[in-house]
């Protein structure tokens, strides 16, 4: 079976594990929406939280960076006086670095990506949504900022005035992922925030056309009630105008996916959800550990 996974962070970290457990030809399809430059190195938070678990070497504790890893770069970084609110490792570090230097030599992010991931040693393909740049930038009374800027440096505690995804419009989806998503057999929307994680796929104009178009779609709603699993979704939700809980979810997804699994606790939402013509399906959505995961990842297959 061919998966097609589209994935943000944490969370879509977990089902990518789950997914790996089972028999499936895996591609992973990660945001670039906030992708950012520290340190004079590009850094692709998604693309690279996929890459270290695909690869086995992700810090499933944190989220995010390379397990085991140092902050030696950055203890000699802060006594330069130089600011380290963004804690990057030394090992995601040279991932980053050694990215940099080959989009500097010309390679497309498609292509580094590739490279990086093959040295890492995985096998299933991680795809960046677009090569072009896309950046996530969340409007605050204090001004424009990057997601890193808003969530990891002020702690998602500005006002959100609206969302938007600046140079969507033109990003194209990659021949790669094209070709991928066309055959899939199917396709997975991991649980991701639909405003930082998925949207800024969704604003590529192409994409929405190109998954709907696609066998079968499932999505996991990353909502429990009116909150998320992690991350700053609920607030980002409301500042589009949507509702923070699943039938948000299934409303900003309605026409792309063909069904959401959403927790049994939001049972009340599925007759607005299946309405929109989005199939609700009910069930254990946590994912608190490897078994979870595996039996996630096999409803989504299931679906
Ligand atoms: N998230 C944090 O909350 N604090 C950090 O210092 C931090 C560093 C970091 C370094 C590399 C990387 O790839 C991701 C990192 N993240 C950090 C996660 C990241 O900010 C977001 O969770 C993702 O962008 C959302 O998917």
């Amino acid at each position: 079976m061919r998966v097609v996974a589209f994935a943000g962070g944490t969370g879509s970290a977990k089902l990518i594990r789950g997914l790996q457990r089972l028999d499936v030809d895996l591609t992973v399809v990660a945001n670039v929406g906030d992708n950012a430059w520290m340190y004079g190195a590009y850094v692709c938070p998604d693309v690279d939280i996929a890459c270290y678990t695909v690869a086995g070497v992700a810090n499933t504790s944190r989220g995010w960076g390379v397990e085991g890893d140092t902050f030696r770069f950055l203890e000699a970084a802060a006594k330069l006086g130089v600011e380290t609110w963004f804690r990057l490792g030394d090992r995601d570090l040279a991932t980053c670095l050694a990215r940099t230097d080959m989009l500097r030599r010309g390679l497309t992010l498609t292509e580094a990506t590739d490279r990086i991931r093959k040295a890492l040693g995985a096998e299933p393909r991680v795809l960046p949504a677009c090569d072009e740049p896309v950046r996530t930038t969340v409007s605050t009374p204090k001004g424009e900022l990057g997601l890193q800027e808003f969530w990891v440096r002020d702690l998602g505690r500005p006002r959100v005035n609206r969302v938007y995804y600046r140079g969507a419009s033109r990003a194209r989806p990659t021949r790669q992922v094209a070709d991928a998503v066309r055959r899939a057999d199917r396709v997975v929307v991991c649980p991701a925030n639909p405003i930082t994680s998925i949207g800024p796929m969704l604003a590529v104009p192409g994409f929405r056309n190109l998954v709907s178009s696609s066998r079968r779609v499932v999505a996991v709603s990353p909502m429990v009630g009116s909150a998320p699993f992690s991350g700053p979704a609920g607030k980002l939700m409301k500042a589009a105008g949507e509702r923070p809980d699943s039938l948000g979810v299934a409303r900003l997804y309605a026409g792309v996916i063909g069904a959401l699994l959403v927790s049994d606790a939001d049972a009340g939402l599925k007759p607005r959800i299946d309405a929109l013509g989005v199939e609700c399906r009910l069930g254990e959505t946590k994912m608190a550990g490897p078994a979870d995961e595996a039996r996630l990842a096999r409803e989504v297959l299931e679906a």
